[in-house]
């Protein structure tokens, strides 16, 4: 049993039925099981990724390997989903006609903080975001907790105490919370995702923007106007000439991010690459400058900053030939930006789930900067057909072939790039995993 010694604030005492048992579902069960609530655990899996780690520490779960059928809605008052499930499933939809109370652990998460939250949204960027976030913070010697969509679950963010949380949410979290009244909220940009889980982008920019319902400032992009929330916003932008707080500056030195007419940083002196990354230090600034973070906490964090494993990683040059791993773009904006960010000609891996994104709006950057398509993954024919007359296109079998056949192309001066626009469940496990198999197949060419 877990030792809770710290009270947080407490819950109604209603049966919780917990649905879906992968990350989220173990933090929410735990969090309720530790707090003796009565609740039960239900996935459609016989052995979900988290069953063994859930009993070894609260023993006899009442674990029910089986569809969402009667009897456990019978049983549940509330029923906390877990974000890789949708709520328009017909099993969710009639636990809802029957009137219980459909909630995710951001729901939870939003009626127990006592601290000013942070919420953090967007189609790209939000994880780059949302660390910077915590870093401007941690620089201005306050305590921070940071989590959500990347890293540790909200509701483990808890027992922390901290001065701040800085959330990470993505759209599926945000559809099952009505609680949360951020002290801040931030919409990045919005392209299409998900598509396969929403009936329309429209539903999807919905979702999204529920971010700023009671939110006490917005915080939105000024070059992206479906994410704006309405005129009291704080607006960021990459447009010199644009009236927006915290904006991009360009002098006879060269770029600058700041505030107004006032230089902050220079962009050559950001370790990370790429205008998309310049808008996310924009971002951050926007965000942290709204908390009453201090300049200087805000620009140490900003010049510190290395980037996260997996997003535009840098991996190794070999022969004049540099190989990034791009595994989190997941989708067609990020793919984008991730090409457009680089200053080399590019040898692009991409392919998996496109999740029923039009691919034909990346055309035009494969058509500037991309010589050549590796192309793999249960997508791959899409992508081939929306792609086929902006650049070279090649089909392989896996990141094998595909990483020997790039190194082939390649020339000196070239970029090996993965950045794949569409998800990795078809062949791997996460993102993260297709990452690390690109960076093991570089790797093995090091050593050829
Ligand atoms: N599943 C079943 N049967 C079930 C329950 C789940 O088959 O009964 C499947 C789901 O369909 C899904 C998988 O299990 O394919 C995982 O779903 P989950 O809700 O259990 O996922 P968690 O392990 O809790 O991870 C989730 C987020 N995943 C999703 O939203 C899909 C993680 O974000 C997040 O880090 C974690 O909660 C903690 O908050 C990952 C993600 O891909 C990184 N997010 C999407 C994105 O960023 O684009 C939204
Ligand atoms: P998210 O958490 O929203 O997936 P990340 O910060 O993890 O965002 O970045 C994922 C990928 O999205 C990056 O590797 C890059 O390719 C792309 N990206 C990051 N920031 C932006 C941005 N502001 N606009 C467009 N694409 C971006």
């Amino acid at each position: 049993m877990l030792d809770v010694k710290r009270q947080i604030k407490a819950l109604p005492d209603v049966n919780y039925l917990v649905v879906g048992l992968g990350l989220t579902g173990y933090s929410v069960a735990s969090f309720l099981l530790a707090r003796g609530y009565r609740c039960r655990v239900q996935d459609t899996r016989e052995l979900p990724p988290y069953l063994g780690r859930l009993q070894q520490h609260f023993g006899d779960v009442d674990f029910n390997p089986r569809p969402l059928d009667d009897a456990l809605i019978a049983w549940a008052d509330a029923l906390v989903v877990s974000p890789g499930l949708s709520v328009h499933t017909p099993e969710i939809q009639r636990a809802v006609s029957r009137g219980k109370g459909i909630l995710g652990d951001i729901e939870l998460f939003a009626r127990l903080a006592e601290a000013p939250v942070i919420a953090i949204t967007g189609s790209n960027g939000k994880s780059t975001v949302t660390t910077l976030v915590g870093e401007m913070i941690r620089d201005d010697g306050r305590a921070v907790a940071v989590g959500g969509n990347l890293g540790r679950p909200a509701l483990d963010l808890l027992a922390d105490n901290p001065e701040f949380f800085v959330l990470e949410l993505s759209s599926y979290q945000l559809e099952t919370t009505h609680s949360l009244r951020p002290r801040v909220a931030a919409v990045l940009n919005l392209c299409e995702d998900h598509l396969d889980r929403y009936a329309s982008y429209r539903d999807y920019v919905d979702a999204k923007l529920r971010i700023y319902r009671n939110a006490e400032i917005c915080v939105s992009n000024a070059d992206d106007p479906p994410t704006h929330h309405d005129s009291h916003d704080i607006r960021f932008s990459l447009d010199p000439a644009a009236d927006a707080e915290f904006r991009l500056g360009e002098d006879d030195d060269g770029h600058w991010l700041g505030h107004r007419d006032e230089a902050w940083v220079r962009t050559d002196e950001l370790r990370l690459s790429g205008r998309h990354n310049w808008a996310n230090g924009l971002a951050a600034m926007a965000i942290a400058h709204a908390l009453g973070i201090g300049r200087d906490a805000i620009v140490d964090a900003l010049t510190g900053f290395g980037g996260i494993p997996h997003r535009s990683q840098f991996v190794a040059e070999i022969d004049g030939v540099e190989y990034v791993n791009d595994s989190k773009a997941t989708n067609v904006g990020a793919a984008q930006a991730s090409i457009e960010g680089r200053d080399r000609p590019v040898i692009l891996i991409a392919g998996g789930l496109s999740k029923g994104a039009d691919m034909t709006v990346m055309a035009d950057a494969l058509r500037r900067k991309v010589r050549h398509v590796l192309l793999f993954g249960e997508d791959a024919s899409r992508l081939e057909a929306a792609w086929q007359n902006a650049t070279v296109i090649e089909r392989v079998r896996d990141m094998r072939e595909a990483v020997v056949r790039a190194c082939e192309i390649a020339e000196r001066g070239d970029c090996v790039l993965l950045a794949p626009a569409c998800a990795s469940f078809d062949m791997y496990p996460k993102f993260e995993a297709r990452g690390d198999d690109f960076m093991a197949r570089v790797r093995e060419l090091e050593h050829e």
